[in-house]
């Protein structure tokens, strides 16, 4: 055996040399124009100005920029991801309770237009709630800019041979340019071991390089050279008419040859031979940074701007590309040898859009998602929001906050299976911190045990439900958000890890069991009142209604919770009294049923759907992202999700970014790698702007990191207890290969295909243990040792 697994081994790599696109290829966006971010879009609305679009995303998971490019003047629009309005408030609202049992008693009565006045009335949150959306004056805040770092670089002349690059694998961004007869270029980077922003301008004249350097902010700001460096600093709106969370930048400059001047409002630097500018910030957000300096932003910033700036820049370069790519190359796709490569990004978009076959431009997107996520996601810091941290607005889009509804958990999509868990850490500290204002909520509005969250949520801690039933009544968020929770122990199988988040999953589960009523007609437990996500139906009395008692959606993610909690009780060898009712529970559940025209029903009753294109789909829940519903174990409803989605499609669904990229995911499960692709495409046709960012309309990141899941959903699934490998794979994707995807059990996986079929596969086993490995319609068991890896032909021979 040892000798046939060596010379698999070899010709594993022999053949991912030589037969499959494997031409070492650089992963960038690159253009040869600079976008303007002197154009200033003085609107506050929530189109993002399409300037900004061209603008390039740099960031270290908490400090981050979108760099314009400009040859004559530099924009680098900043955030600091804390960098949140409003304050802690309370919401929840005392009088929700006394009306919950009528609420109840109306909706099984099927009085939905009574039931929804008296909801409306009573069940919503107290006080402004998230201001619908518009949050920035309201204690509920919204994530805001960090304002802009202007530079004039004081030249005029025309210039030539532009090209701007963002390296994907490095995380540095390059521009480069002739003026004046002078080759300049400048790198740009976010460090995240030295948590400061650097660039460094070169050019091959002694003395060229000047520039004047400013930082403003729409409002709320106060710039100013102090000593060797420059600060930006101020406090944003409470949104009670105080000042709340402070904040600071601080700027600083090293040269050689040269001088620098503080002095006024800017920063000067004259007749550099090179230049190397930091930047630095911090807010004075509670929960962040282990190297905080107790409650003042400033001190903070300054401290990394001079620790980062005592070093060379050598050392600091190359920390950072160390930490960047040591995350980014762990999972490699190859899927052509595409000389496209030598044409600007804008241009294959647009080409894309009149014949969408450019691999290349696919691998690029399918790695994007991945960049976006190391750039956006890294401990110590909140998750990714629902612009990753890249925002230009002061009333950011729903407050650029944390939905909970779809939003936040599509971000983290990718994180375990194309090999990025550790980003997931911000996700897990954003759950954890729900937990006491959830419990708080859980008691006040229902009289209940355990923690909840609605479909939103800030960096206050903002559990309450939104301030209109139709889209703020969502009962599910909480244990949805606990599937994160599971799945990474899943993938991982970290058993501390699972020992931490238990008791959330617990308390979670102990919240459902509260909600849970029975429903009369069926004697099953339903939970309620309670929304399937943004959508609403015809009632039998004739009115538009949302709420209802035991949407499916509820009902997949309770049982979903349920089922987590009982086999973690299990792994962990606990015993709590509580498990027993959560089994009983669980038991008497109201599934999902399956219509008289063979869908899922979206409702406990047979409603017929307001709006049959709705983009969210949140019935085919237990399909993806959950996994209770699949071909080997529920088929009948591996169909009826089929249907189901089929319908939402010919009804014109999946139509913001995010909602395609739900539909992706949904195909690879269902098997249907050409109709995942065409979701995939269609996103990229109609919902990707110049800087391939998603667009919902508005920028919104949720589509890019569910693009990026469902092209790794294609070549590798691991839900329903095998690991199955070329699920979905679509025709376009005829050879290729991919390296370092997860699976469920701690299993890493790297496999080249040829014409479709698998050509041969190595799977390192990161913790022992049983592996089922099924490729068309071959399953083997493995029995694994931990560290070692297996290499398999196409029949599976190992
Ligand atoms: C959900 C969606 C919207 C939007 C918002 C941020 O509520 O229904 O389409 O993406 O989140």
């Amino acid at each position: 055996m040892k000798i046939k697994q060596v010379l698999l081994i070899c010709s594993f790599f022999i053949f991912s040399l030589t037969s499959t696109a494997q031409t070492p290829k650089k992963l960038k966006l690159w253009y040869t124009q600079p976008a303007d971010g002197y154009i200033v879009d003085e609107k506050n609305g929530w189109v993002n100005d399409p300037e900004w679009l061209k603008a390039l995303p740099i960031g270290n998971g908490s400090l981050g920029a979108m760099v314009y490019g400009g040859v004559n003047k530099e924009r680098l629009q900043l955030n600091e991801k804390s960098l949140w309005s409003g304050s802690p408030d309370d919401n929840d609202n005392p009088d929700a309770f006394a009306s919950l049992v009528k609420v109840r008693e109306l909706l099984f009565a099927g009085k939905y237009k009574e039931a929804s006045a008296l909801i409306e009335k009573t069940q919503v949150c107290k006080g402004a709630g998230s201001g619908f959306g518009n949050g920035s004056t309201v204690p509920f805040g919204c994530f805001q800019t960090l304002g802009d770092l202007w530079l004039d670089f004081g030249r005029t002349e025309p210039f030539a041979d532009y090209r701007r690059e963002l390296g994907l694998e490095d995380g540095v961004l390059r521009i480069s340019y002739t003026q004046a007869g002078v080759h300049f270029v400048r790198e740009l980077f976010v460090s995240f071991p030295d948590q400061v922003l650097v660039m460094k301008i070169r050019a091959d004249k002694k003395g060229a390089i000047r520039l004047k350097a400013g930082m403003t902010r729409t409002e709320l700001f106060e710039t100013a050279a102090k000593g060797q460096f420059l600060q930006m600093t101020g406090a944003l709106s409470d949104g009670k008419g105080g000042a709340g969370m402070k904040y600071a930048v601080c700027l600083q400059a090293k040269t050689k040859g040269g001088s620098v001047v503080y002095a006024g409002k800017e920063m000067e630097v004259k007749d550099a031979d090179e230049l190397c500018v930091f930047l630095s910030a911090a807010t004075d957000y509670r929960l962040h940074y282990p190297d905080f300096k107790g409650n003042d932003p400033l001190a903070t910033a300054q401290s990394r701007l001079k620790a980062a700036s005592a070093k060379n820049y050598n050392p600091l370069f190359k920390a950072h590309v160390a930490d960047f790519s040591g995350l980014f190359k762990r999972c490699q796709l190859h899927l052509s040898n595409s000389p496209l490569d030598s044409v600007p990004t804008d241009v294959r978009l647009s080409r894309y859009r009149e014949n969408p076959t450019d691999l290349h431009l696919q691998e690029l997107y399918f790695q994007y998602g991945r960049y976006l996520l190391i750039s956006s996601s890294r401990r110590g810091s909140l998750p990714a929001n629902l612009q990753g941290m890249w925002t230009n607005k002061i009333q950011t889009p729903w407050n650029c906050d944390y939905h909970t509804n779809i939003n936040v958990q599509m971000n983290y999509w990718p994180a375990e299976l194309t090999n990025l868990a550790d980003c997931q850490q911000p996700l897990t500290d954003l759950i954890e911190s729900l937990a006491e204002p959830g419990s708080r909520t859980a008691r006040v509005q229902y009289q209940a045990k355990g923690w909840c969250v609605h479909p939103i949520t800030n960096v206050w801690g903002f559990t309450a439900p939104g301030e209109h039933p139709s889209w703020g009544l969502h009962l599910g968020a909480g244990g949805w958000l606990c599937q994160h929770l599971w799945t990474h122990y899943a993938f991982t199988q970290d058993l501390e890890y699972l020992r931490r988040v238990y008791p959330l999953m617990l308390q979670s589960a102990e919240f459902y069991l509260s909600m849970l009523v029975l429903n009369p007609k069926t004697g099953k437990l339903v939970s309620g009142p309670a929304s399937s996500p943004e959508n609403t139906f015809l009632a039998p009395d004739s009115s538009k209604a949302q709420m209802s008692m035991g949407p499916s959606h509820d009902q997949q993610i309770i049982h979903e919770l349920f089922t987590n909690v009982l086999q973690s009780a299990q792994i962990l060898g606990l015993n709590d009294a509580v498990l027993q009712k959560i089994k009983t529970a669980d038991s008497k559940l109201q599934l999902t049923q399956i219509a008289a025209d063979g869908r899922l029903m979206e409702w406990a009753e047979p409603f017929a759907e307001v709006e049959p294109g709705h983009r969210h789909l949140s019935h085919l829940y237990a399909l993806y992202p959950g996994s209770q519903f699949n071909a080997e174990q529920t088929p009948e409803y591996f169909q009826a999700a089929k249907k189901s989605l089929e319908f939402r499609l010919s009804h014109g669904g999946g139509y913001t970014g995010w909602s395609g990229a739900w539909v992706t995911n949904l195909w690879a499960r269902l098997f249907e790698g050409d109709k995942a692709l065409g979701a995939i495409n269609k996103i990229l046709v109609s919902n990707t702007s110049a800087n391939l960012f998603d667009l919902h309309p508005p920028f919104q990141i949720d589509g890019n990191f569910g693009s990026t899941a469902g092209m790794a959903e294609m070549l590798l699934q691991s839900h329903s207890g095998v690991v199955q490998l070329l699920p979905a794979l679509p025709s376009a994707w005829k050879n290729g290969s991919v390296s370092g995807l997860l699976a469920r059990g701690g299993f890493e996986v790297s496999m080249v295909w040829k014409d479709g079929v698998l050509e041969s596969a190595r799977i390192k086993s990161l913790k022992g243990g049983l592996l089922r490995l099924k490729s068309g319609d071959k399953i083997i068991d493995i029995q694994t040792a931990a560290n070692t890896s297996y290499s398999l032909d196409r029949n599976l021979k190992w």
